[in-house]
């Protein structure tokens, strides 16, 4: 039996969903408790509603389950944060407070919290941005996410809290829909293969930037929280790589299955967003301190996806 115990919380979105499958396949249906917003009628294992700002409520959830470790995936993606700038900054950054303070009074281990491409700005070095660079993000949601990391890496410092986090790039699945972000493009395209064979896409034909397939992010967030304390050296966030891609390779990566698909570009604010990220990203810290390295390129994932949609 597993000793320890995980609260996911944001447990509805597009990570959430995926993430306590695996977990709950890895430490048993027992011992892993989804946590969102609204009740669930069917829930697949043990749910509880839960608004991550409301901290007395977190912390009698924390003690009736013994957990151990927190997976905090509850935020504001960078889309909808730029519609909703205060909504997003409250989300994210008290979200974030209540759990790593919970990590320092010591009722829980383990604090995973993801972070994003999105920390880097436009006066960052754009082709394989490397892990200590410049970091001018101009989007609320990378403002938040460069003030959660410096706090987690404080949080370890002055506290020795155990939290551990990654930037993922724009994260690209069957099983669940994305949740308001930038990246979304590259989830919606396959859909819209698949049934219209055709997609009118936000971002413009050249916008090149790193994403990754879901398999990859899962296997990266597991590998990153089972590694010895003594590996994990960056306690701010790590860059992780997977693929770099533009909406026209894709498409034509799409095409390759589907020949009569078809793509028209119609750019809106998102692209300003995408404009200030990294195009690709280098992971050679993640690769050294735990052994990182992903498994799905372009044509492999797209392999997948199709597949699987079908
Ligand atoms: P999502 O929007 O799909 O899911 C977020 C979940 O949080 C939703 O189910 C929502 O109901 C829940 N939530 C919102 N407010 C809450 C609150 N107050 N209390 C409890 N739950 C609340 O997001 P996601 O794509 O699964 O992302 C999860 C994390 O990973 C976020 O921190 C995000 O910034 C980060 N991330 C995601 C990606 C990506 O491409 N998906 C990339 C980089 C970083
Ligand atoms: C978004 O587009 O907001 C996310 C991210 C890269 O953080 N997918």
């Amino acid at each position: 039996m597993s000793s320890e115990t995980i609260l996911i919380i944001g447990a509805n979105g597009q990570i959430g969903l995926e993430l306590a499958e695996n977990l709950r396949t890895i430490y048993g249906e027992n011992n892993v408790v989804s946590a969102d917003l609204k009740d669930l009628n069917n829930p697949h294992g043990i749910y509880e509603r839960l608004d991550v700002l409301d901290k007395e409520r977190m912390y009698a959830i924390i003690k009736k389950y013994n957990v151990t470790q927190v997976y905090l995936l509850a935020a504001l993606l960078s889309a909808t944060a730029e519609q909703k700038p205060k909504a997003a900054w409250n989300l994210n950054m008290e979200g974030l407070f209540n759990v790593l303070d919970a990590a320092k009074e010591g009722i829980i281990k383990k604090v995973y919290w993801p972070s994003s491409i999105a920390v880097f700005g436009p006066t960052t070095p754009r082709v394989n941005t490397p892990q200590y660079t410049v970091m001018e993000p101009n989007t609320i949601y990378g403002i938040s996410k460069l003030a959660g990391e410096r706090f987690c890496e404080y949080y370890f410092q002055k506290y020795n809290v155990d939290v551990r986090s990654i930037r993922y790039p724009g994260l690209i699945g069957w099983k669940s829909a994305p949740g308001g972000g930038t990246t979304d493009y590259a989830v919606h395209i396959y859909h819209e293969a698949l049934k219209n064979k055709t997609y009118e896409c936000f971002l413009s034909e050249q916008t090149a930037l790193p994403m990754m397939y879901m398999h990859d992010a899962l296997k990266a967030t597991i590998s990153l929280m089972d590694a010895p304390a003594e590996n994990v050296k960056i306690r701010s966030s790590y860059n992780i790589s997977g693929m770099s891609f533009t909406p026209k390779q894709i498409a034509d990566e799409i095409k390759k299955h589907i020949p009569e698909f078809t793509i028209s570009y119609k750019p809106d604010f998102r692209q300003t967003i995408a404009d200030s990220w990294p195009a690709s990203i280098d992971d050679s810290y993640a690769n050294k301190d735990w052994g990182w390295k992903p498994d799905f390129d372009l044509a492999k994932m797209t392999d997948d996806m199709l597949m699987n949609l079908k």
